[in-house]
């Protein structure tokens, strides 16, 4: 489940002060890629079913769509890496295509509450969203 720690406020003196670097998580999220099997697939390198495919974000505000984006993201065991910069507004997503896919990826942002190319986000999901996470129209 998503969960709300506060609005962007917070957030973005969390990410964005400080290092230019992308120090994309702070709380022990750091080991992503223990997956189930034996085969270690750490890196994209060695891994030839390795794809990456970059989704537009267009309803993507803050660093906290960045988190709640990239945690769906990292359920799907096919996701090896996934990298949302809100800034620019996309996302980009690492994936063994023997277990996952384009369409399951953006599938999983669209679950999130979130638009994933041209395709519209859930719309109870995006509802649920915090305030800050919401379109500029849907701000109060
Ligand atoms: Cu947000």
């Amino acid at each position: 489940m998503v969960t709300f720690i506060g609005c962007s406020k917070n957030e973005v003196k969390q990410t964005d002060a400080g290092t230019n670097g992308n120090n994309t998580t702070k709380s022990g999220e750091t080991t992503q890629t223990s997956k189930t099997d034996g085969t270690t697939n750490t890196t994209s390198s060695g891994n030839s079913n390795a794809e990456v495919v970059k989704i537009d974000l267009p309803s993507v505000q803050c660093s906290m769509c960045k988190k709640t984006i990239e945690t769906a993201l990292k359920k799907d065991a096919g996701v090896i890496n996934a990298n949302v910069d809100y800034k620019n507004k996309n996302a980009t997503v690492e994936f063994d295509k023997s277990k996952t896919g384009k369409e399951t990826i953006e599938g999983l942002i669209i679950a999130a509450g979130y638009q994933a190319n041209e395709k519209p986000a859930d719309e109870k999901a995006y509802n649920e969203l915090h305030g800050c996470c919401k379109l500029p129209k849907d701000q109060k």
